[in-house]
């Protein structure tokens, strides 16, 4: 053989490998597809290459290489997460590190409650309405609650959300207000704590769980007590029936780029308004109902920048 036909030979022979090896890397990739009512086991928590599920009254330690979240539905075989049923709905953000991936923060979320507080940390419109955008991208159903009121009497700044039809709640973990309606909504539902980091999430999740503490099972055990800054999410099981994943807190939301019609999901509240342009961006359009709107005091000068700050990232 020539040296020039052995090259040849050698390059064949790493097109085969590399073809296998992507073939194999394309399967390892692809969560294999399943019917929902095989993924019998629920997740509860993620570490490195390995996650927390609970299957039945037992809890599992599972070795996983699939990109699961609290939420999912999953089947299990040997010791190792197999599939992933479809989601119902999603929370997802950016991945900070690299914002051209999408991580899912929660899965199969009823209810995604966006935690504030009337202060300590301020109160972030801003961030209330990327929620609401994730909501709406993800299929869930929003709740904003207000947390910390004992710290501050005027609770006007939840206004323009409840006028939009987003149920809120005002409560304090000191006082306990708010907690008996939080527990009512969350009954026999899958919800998500998010929100800033110090607004209360944790605090709230123990609230709710002591209320219901009457009777004990396997997971409500690891609520635990005590303030420690929660460092991954986690899923727990309330004895009313309510699943609550905690999550710790985010200083930004990442979305990457927002639809207008995601953006005025997130504004329902300007619908009233009628404008000039079915698709107008309130920003610069003549005869601009909102702009007009603004101007009169009908909404909110804080309301209107919260939308144009949005809307710079269409
Ligand atoms: N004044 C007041 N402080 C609260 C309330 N709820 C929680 N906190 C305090 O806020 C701080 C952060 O609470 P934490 O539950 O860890 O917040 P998370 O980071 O959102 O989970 C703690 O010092 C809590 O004691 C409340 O309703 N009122
Ligand atoms: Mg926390
Ligand atoms: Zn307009």
């Amino acid at each position: 053989m020539s040296k020039q036909e052995s090259r040849g030979l050698a390059d064949l022979r790493a097109m085969e490998r590399k073809k296998r090896l992507q073939k194999i890397l394309a399967a390892k990739s692809r969560p294999t597809a399943v019917a929902a009512d095989e993924c019998s086991a629920l997740v509860i928590a993620i570490g490195l290459g390995i996650c927390t599920v609970a299957a039945g009254e037992e809890i599992l330690q599972c070795r996983c290489d699939l990109p699961v979240a609290p939420g999912d539905r999953v089947s299990i075989r040997h010791g190792r997460i197999a599939a992933i049923a479809p989601r119902r709905t999603t929370l997802c953000r950016r991945d900070p590190a690299n914002p051209h991936r999408e991580r899912v923060i929660a899965a199969n979320l009823d209810l995604l409650v966006i935690v504030a507080a009337i202060e300590d940390p301020p109160f972030r419109p801003g961030l209330v309405d990327r929620y609401l955008v994730a909501a709406a991208r993800g299929g869930v159903q929003p709740v904003l609650c207000v947390n910390k009121v004992d710290l501050c009497a005027d609770t006007r700044i939840a206004d323009p959300w409840r006028e939009m039809g987003v149920p809120v709640i005002l409560c304090s973990t000191r006082t306990e207000a708010g907690i008996g309606d939080l527990r009512d909504l969350l009954s026999g539902s899958l919800a998500v704590l998010a929100g800033h980091s110090g607004v209360g999430k944790s605090s709230l999740l123990n609230a709710l769980a002591d209320a219901t503490r009457a009777s004990t099972g396997p997971v409500n055990e690891q609520t635990g007590k005590g303030r420690q800054t929660t460092t991954s999410s986690r899923l727990y099981q309330l004895r009313n029936g309510a699943r609550l994943i905690d999550t710790p807190g985010i200083r930004e939301l990442g979305l990457g780029r927002v639809t207008l019609a995601e953006l005025r999901l997130a504004f329902a509240d300007f619908d009233a308004f009628a404008c000039k342009y079915r698709d107008c961006t309130h920003r610069t359009e003549p005869g601009c109902g909102l702009r007009a709107a603004v101007e009169s005091g009908a909404i909110g000068k804080n309301r209107y920048n919260g939308w144009l700050r949005m809307a710079s990232e269409l």
